[in-house]
């Protein structure tokens, strides 16, 4: 009986949305290409990707997100890999 409700617990925790283990990321804002669709970001680790921190280029999954940040603001965002790239799937200002 014991295993039962483990097998049933491990089975609950697998089939959360992904989001509620989403992990935000600091960053900052360094570039905003609009025409390109891209943010470049100074960020912190991201355990997910297995990536320390550094600047790289991502692809912003919603233009608005492009009208929503400029260069040196400080951000909280997640990342994702959408069609092999590296995409801001959320972006927020952190305070
Ligand atoms: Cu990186």
């Amino acid at each position: 009986m014991r295993k039962m409700i483990m097998f049933a617990v491990l089975v609950g925790l697998a089939g959360l949305p992904s989001i509620a283990l989403a992990q935000m990321v600091d960053g900052e804002v360094t570039k905003v290409d609009e025409s390109a669709g891209k943010l470049t970001i100074k960020h912190g680790p991201i355990k997910k990707f297995d990536m320390d921190g550094m600047t790289m280029v991502f692809r912003a999954n919603d233009a608005a997100m492009l009208k929503q940040v400029k260069p040196g603001d400080k951000i909280k965002f997640e990342a994702d890999k959408v069609n092999g790239q590296f995409t801001v799937v959320k972006i927020e200002k952190s305070k």
